[in-house]
């Protein structure tokens, strides 16, 4: 198919609807337990001193119910009654444990909003909306002959993927859609993507700026198309970094994003839903999150924009209740000395690596790690895979 076709069958359509998320009283309790440990830990000590389990295991039960049932009555009128909201299947539902600061993340808003830019901002405009909301929004990242041309490049792979997880995964299959085509490799398959999306000055930058403040140097964690099928109910809200639990800090990023659009996204079509702000909240995976109307919003923009996001904040792909795809790129960059989701050397082979910018390569894999206390990984033979093209 040729990029001008594609770009028609691109379109936008409007379509109204929504979901909705059922209250289940396990959740509650999952937010009391561990919203209050101290509950359980006071009673422990009750039991100890007391010599008492049985009393005092009745006095946390009833402790706990009248504390369910007020968390269930205040959260049912806040949180849950959410007309338009979230797809969380009821085995990933993780509220926020520490407390219920999500509930206020909308600062001097009435509802929440991404900042949007144009091509030509500088990186200190975007700094400080990235600081406050996790993520901006920066129109014409890609100019219109890039997106076309990636699309070109990538439309035989768009026409002939299937939709649905390759992993074969229980839980990867529900991250990633069954409605949802998702394929990688980029870089082997489009010299465009590696110009204008891969080495793009303003992910770049935004990388060099969040990333080396704990990493000498960065790479590609993947390079991916996110095409979200007609029907497909929203992702469950994550964070991005949750994909290295260990490495997890409170002080760096360890991954920063780009989601580009190579179609409009809408709110109807499957625009990523992002909550501003929940970069903040303190370290930990999340996996599920309700969140109220007011908090959540919606990367709406044209096709060729970026969406440069955190990997702090939370954020998931929209439902789609449009009859058309919703044709996406993400790429993500993570810090030079962990592990990424795609092993990008091992798809991009030597004679195609040798034929692209030294920089390319690098975050490509085709090159090694120079920490900054000294240690060197990822070597060819004690040298550096980059001197492997000398
Ligand atoms: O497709 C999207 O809008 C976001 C997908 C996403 O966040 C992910 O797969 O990690
Ligand atoms: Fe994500």
């Amino acid at each position: 198919m040729r990029a001008s076709q594609r770009t028609r069958k691109l379109e936008a359509s409007e379509v109204d609807g929504g979901t909705n998320v059922d209250v289940v009283v396990d959740v509650v309790l999952v937010v009391v337990v561990e919203a209050f440990p101290e509950i359980a830990d006071v009673s422990d000590v009750d039991v100890e001193e007391q010599d008492n389990e049985k009393a005092s295991n009745t006095m946390v039960k009833s402790f706990s119910e009248h504390v369910c049932i007020f968390f269930f009555l205040v959260f049912d009128v806040n949180t849950f009654d959410v007309q338009e909201t979230l797809r969380v299947p009821r085995d990933k539902q993780k509220l926020f444990s520490s407390d219920a600061s999500f509930l206020k993340m909308v600062h001097d808003k009435s509802m929440a909003a991404l900042e949007i830019f144009d091509n030509g901002v500088s990186i200190e405009q975007i700094i400080p909306a990235l600081e406050r909301d996790g993520a901006v929004i920066i129109r014409d990242l890609l100019s219109t002959e890039a997106t076309n041309q990636i699309i070109e490049d990538l439309s035989e792979t768009l026409e002939t993927s299937t939709p649905g997880s390759k992993s074969g995964i229980e839980s990867w299959e529900d991250f990633h859609g069954d409605k949802t085509v998702r394929f990688c490799g980029l870089a082997a398959k489009s010299r465009a993507f590696v110009d204008h999306a891969l080495l793009n000055e303003y992910l770049i930058k935004v990388s060099d700026h969040y990333l080396l403040k704990g990493c000498a140097d960065y790479w590609l964690n993947t390079g991916q198309v996110m095409a979200v099928g007609s029907s497909e109910p929203a992702q469950y809200l994550h964070r991005d970094e949750d994909n290295w639990p260990e490495a997890m800090s409170e002080d760096h990023e360890i991954t920063f994003s780009c989601m580009y659009a190579l179609s409009d996204f809408t709110k109807e079509n499957g625009g990523t839903v992002v909550i501003p702000g929940s970069q903040n909240l303190p370290t930990g995976v999340i996996r599920g999150l309700e969140v109220p109307p007011e908090e959540i919003a919606y990367a709406v923009m044209p096709a060729g924009s970026g969406m440069i996001y955190s990997g702090k904040v939370v954020h998931g792909a929209g439902a789609n209740i449009t009859e058309q795809m919703r044709y996406g790129m993400h790429v993500s960059f993570v810090a030079g000395w962990l592990r990424p989701e795609e092993a990008s050397p091992l798809v991009i082979d030597k004679e195609t690596a040798a034929t692209l910018p030294p920089r390319a390569r690098q975050l490509l894999g085709w090159g090694s790690y120079h920490s900054v206390g000294g240690g060197r990984t990822w070597l060819v033979d004690f040298d550096d895979a980059e001197h492997l093209f000398d």
